[in-house]
């Protein structure tokens, strides 16, 4: 039984020699690099990174087999996997058990060897083609674990003594075509959400846009969030900014304090008047919103004679207590009897101010 299979295994070879590919080029060197799915991911996540092979030069080059050793920190990368969800259709490829250095005995200790064997001639193509801009062996897969900004996978060319990294020619048999080999890195955030936001969410700002002479455009220009854990590694790019009804260039993120829960924004320009500001928290997609709609003292979406009786019920002291971003209409810090005239200015326009009465935000 044993010798029947050495057998098996020699014709294979045999068989893998005496079809490898026409020479269509001159034989270089085929690198191995890295892509990942996303660069940021959050804790329990499956990170997902496609492993290439790459022609060294400007034309296709071709591979009979290959053996990639793959190294990660089991520290904060779990279990690996991996998708066969390549273009090519290989005889074989995968974790084989039984390696020589046996890295396969064991996938959660932060190595394993991946092995890909092309197909026999004449089947079409036999050897594996390597255009210049890659192809995707496999994906591999880990369970993001723990946080950290730079979870390392690299791919060595020799691990342990007899673990080897070897690129296999498909022009020339045997012929060992290794170049160079990539590193991956990818960032891990704590599973942390957000959950709040001062102003709270769906707040629209009452106060004037600017001067009356057009100058001096105000509004808010910084958004606190609130997160239910701690929030102190997030950066500008964890955020994005698009505004409702959409303009060309809505306000970016140019800065980010954080404090432990707490996260301050610093946009480049105030929210627009007459649009929703969405905020949203990439790598979860939770999105909070705040609007500018001057005189909309009730904050419903609408600017109208409504919002003229609530800040005269505010004044009164008949109503519930409004944040002074409903109230104060002339942005002076205080409020008095000037902002009535301030949102019959903004309701009716005056000097610069666009005429805001019957104006809405979409729902
Ligand atoms: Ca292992
Ligand atoms: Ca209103
Ligand atoms: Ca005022």
């Amino acid at each position: 039984m044993f010798v029947s299979g050495c057998k098996a295994v020699l014709v294979i070879v045999a068989l893998w020699c005496a079809g490898f590919c026409e020479p269509l080029a001159n034989s270089a060197p085929v690198n191995l690099e890295w892509r990942p799915a996303h660069q940021t991911v959050v804790v329990g996540d499956e990170v997902q990174i496609g492993l290439y092979a790459v022609s060294d030069n400007d034309v296709n080059q071709s591979i009979a087999s290959m053996s990639a050793v793959v190294l990660w920190d089991e520290e904060f990368l779990g279990t690996v996997g991996h998708i066969n969800n390549g273009p090519y259709l290989w005889y074989a490829a995968g974790f084989f058990m039984n390696d020589l250095g046996g890295l396969n005995d064991d996938r959660s200790d932060g190595d394993i060897i991946f092995t890909g064997f092309g197909q026999f001639a004449p089947a079409d193509p036999a050897c594996v083609p390597v255009p210049p801009d890659g192809l995707l062996i496999t994906t591999f897969t880990f369970d993001a674990v723990a946080k950290t900004e730079a979870a390392v996978v690299g791919i060595p060319l020799r691990h342990a003594q007899v673990s080897q990294t070897e690129v296999y020619d498909g022009f020339l048999p045997g012929f060992d075509v290794t170049g160079t080999l990539g590193t991956a890195t990818v960032r891990i955030l704590p599973a942390i959400d957000l959950v709040m936001s001062q102003p709270p969410p769906n707040s629209i700002d009452a106060r004037q846009p600017s001067d009356v002479d057009g100058g001096n455009a105000t509004g808010w220009q910084s958004i606190d969030l609130l997160f239910d854990g701690v929030a102190a590694c997030l950066i500008a790019d964890d955020f994005s900014i698009s505004v409702e009804p959409t303009i060309e260039a809505p306000p970016v993120v140019t800065g980010v304090t954080a404090t432990r829960n707490r996260v301050t924004l610093q946009l480049d320009k105030p929210i627009p008047p007459g649009r929703w500001t969405n905020i949203a928290y990439q790598p979860t997609g939770t999105t909070v919103r705040v609007g500018a709609l001057p005189a909309d003292v009730n904050g419903d979406g609408t600017s109208g004679p409504l919002d003229l009786l609530a800040l005269i019920d505010a004044l009164n002291g008949v109503t519930i207590l409004r944040p002074m971003w409903q109230v104060d209409l002339d942005r002076s810090g205080e409020v008095n009897s000037l902002d009535i005239l301030r949102e019959v200015d903004l309701l009716n326009g005056a000097g610069e101010f666009e005429a805001w009465n019957g104006r809405t935000l979409p729902p």
